[in-house]
């Protein structure tokens, strides 16, 4: 049996070559430093230089010899995005951080403001509320709203806060920018939301209105799901993932409440944030989008 490790350092690499040693047959997927390691321990080679796919050594990798198969190209949007998508997610160490906020409050508050704001062509949608309780978090943790430049070795502190969000369109994922939020109160998140997100699912989005983002949240609140892990949009740190707020127990003053709460999932890149502000931020969130009041004051 032959045996793939990909990339020839760390512990994969280590592992493999321990295994050639003692006469298996290894391939590795290596690139630079670390395919001359290999080769100066004398072990065999195979594999290209600068790949990063994980190669199947049996004969299983054609699924048109085993049966009948269609073979549909993948879409423009998709050949972008997904070539976005590969390259954070191997060159981005990514932790993801889980929590749940009390949304029960702001669901009420919510329906009492929906009647209104749709008479102004508003559709007040949960997520309105938590862009703006991003913007409020980002406020008190500017680490989040960073990026590292070229070099690896400064961080860049924004003093805007541009918030993408993901739009499931026809087309494919595409992250719509709403510029300025911190600039802009619940109503004006709300419709800057259905602006953008119709023009995603009509096509008409243009290349700025999808620039320039300083964190984005990936919401799949709509459609279902308890938690999932959003892979961080490049050169951003974090990125909020939101799944379906559901009626829950909770456990409050000797007695079980029930409460509708919202699953929390933040991604972010190691590099620049630890553990403990991961917690943090998304404790920080919860709370503020518990106590939603403070989230439908006019922006100063
Ligand atoms: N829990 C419960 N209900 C939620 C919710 C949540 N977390 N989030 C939204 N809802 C509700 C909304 O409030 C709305 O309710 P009403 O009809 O009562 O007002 C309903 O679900 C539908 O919301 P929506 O999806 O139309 O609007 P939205 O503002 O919540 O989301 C958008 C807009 C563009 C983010 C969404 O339509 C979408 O495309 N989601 C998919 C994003 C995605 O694909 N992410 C994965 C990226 S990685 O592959």
């Amino acid at each position: 049996m032959r045996i793939a490790v990909v990339g020839a350092g760390g512990v994969g690499g280590g592992f493999g070559a321990a295994l050639a040693k003692a006469g298996a047959d290894v391939t590795f997927i290596a690139r630079g430093a670390h395919l001359a390691a290999m080769k100066s321990q004398g072990l065999k080679i195979q594999g290209g230089r600068g790949e990063t796919h994980i190669v199947p050594t049996e004969a299983t990798d054609n699924p048109a010899e085993v049966g009948a198969v269609d073979i549909v190209p993948l879409g423009r949007v998709q050949r972008i995005s997904g070539a976005r998508l590969h390259a954070s997610w191997v060159n981005l160490p990514h932790v993801t951080q889980f929590d749940e906020a009390d949304v029960t409050e702001l669901e009420q508050l919510r329906k009492a403001l929906k009647a209104t704001a749709d008479t102004a062509g508003i559709k007040l949608t949960t997520l309105a509320f938590i862009v703006r309780a991003c913007v409020k978090a980002l406020q008190q943790f500017p680490l989040f709203n960073t990026s590292l430049d070229a070099s690896g070795e400064n961080l860049v502190y924004k003093k805007y806060i541009h918030i993408g969000f993901a739009a499931d369109t026809p087309n494919g994922l595409l992250v719509p920018v709403i510029r300025d939020a911190d600039r802009k109160d619940i109503y004006e998140i709300a419709r800057a939301l259905g602006e953008l997100s119709g023009k995603a699912r009509s096509g008409k989005l243009t290349g700025a209105e999808m620039q320039g983002g300083s964190f984005t949240i990936s919401s799949l609140g709509g459609i279902g799901g308890t938690a999932f892990t959003p892979i961080i949009n490049a050169p951003e740190v974090a990125i909020l993932g939101v799944s379906r707020a559901s009626m829950k127990p909770v456990y409050r003053d000797d007695a079980f409440v029930p409460r509708m709460i919202l699953p929390l999932s933040l991604s972010y890149d190691h590099r620049v944030i630890d553990g403990a502000n991961g917690a943090r931020f998304t404790s920080c969130l919860a709370k503020i989008i518990a106590d939603p009041h403070t989230l439908t004051e006019a922006v100063p």
